[in-house]
């Protein structure tokens, strides 16, 4: 019901806003030093413009992370969230130099300073990029090879490691991040909040990372998510992904 509900007070907004404008909105519409509207309405143009950034595929069909992750969040997460991160770091930069520059240099760049709108939506486009690619279709998986002999190494077994992510990931006050990371050849876990991530904090290489805002859970698991991190690690845990990262 609340799926139905959302989607159509989404409609129903969409077509109010419709309603008010003549012409389809532009990127640069939210400026209040925009340009005054001409007399004579312009033509339509075919389509509004993009922006640099775009939100990539998916590296799965949207029903494969289930049961683990349904069709419906990850359709509001992926089509919703990780769409509107891209969508106001397309505003955020219009105009700008960091419109020409890769994502992972924008939000390096911009951490720390007043750029705040660039950096927390360009790093939430890279962590949710990476968390796609953290998850497999849902199924058994185990590490292998040199991420295994690395695992015991620094956790004793995987049950070792499963335990330390999933205490991060139940313990990250808020919304924030749980990461697998190699530091120095070393693995480790550590938790980000909000939008950081270990790559700017220089906490080491990202191996996999777990979304702990409640919109990566909340639809399925309600405040359970010491029950959605559990059948995240058994189930969607990306040991290739991992191994590819460690390399
Ligand atoms: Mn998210």
């Amino acid at each position: 019901m609340l799926t139905l509900s959302r989607r159509s007070l989404v409609g129903s907004m969409a077509a109010l806003a419709a309603a008010a404008v003549a012409r389809p909105a532009l990127a640069g519409d939210k400026k209040k030093d925009a340009a005054p509207a001409p007399a004579t309405p312009a033509p339509a143009p075919a389509a509004p413009a993009a922006g640099p950034f775009v939100l990539p595929p998916l590296p799965y069909a949207d029903t494969e992370l289930a049961p683990v992750i349904s069709q419906n969040t990850l359709g509001f997460h992926y089509g919703k969230h990780h769409q509107g991160y891209v969508n106001k770091l397309n505003d955020a930069v219009a105009g700008k130099d960091w419109a020409s520059k890769p994502l992972a240099d924008v939000m390096k760049g911009t951490y720390g300073t007043d750029a705040t709108a660039i950096y927390n939506n360009s790093a939430q486009v890279w962590n949710h990029t990476f968390y796609w690619s953290s998850m497999r279709k849902a199924g058994e998986q185990a590490p292998n090879g040199k991420l295994n002999d690395a695992i015991k190494t620094s956790f004793g077994d995987l049950a070792g490691l499963k335990k330390e992510l999933s205490q991060a990931a139940t313990s990250q006050f808020g919304s924030g991040w749980a990461w697998l990371v190699s530091d120095g050849g070393k693995l480790k876990v550590v938790k980000t909040p909000n939008a950081d991530n270990p790559i700017v904090l220089g906490q080491g290489t990202p191996l996999l990372c777990i979304d702990v805002w409640e919109h990566a859970y909340y639809l399925d698991y309600q405040n359970r998510r010491i029950d959605y991190v559990t059948a995240w690690l058994d189930k969607l845990a990306n040991w290739e992904f991992a191994a590819q990262n460690l390399g």
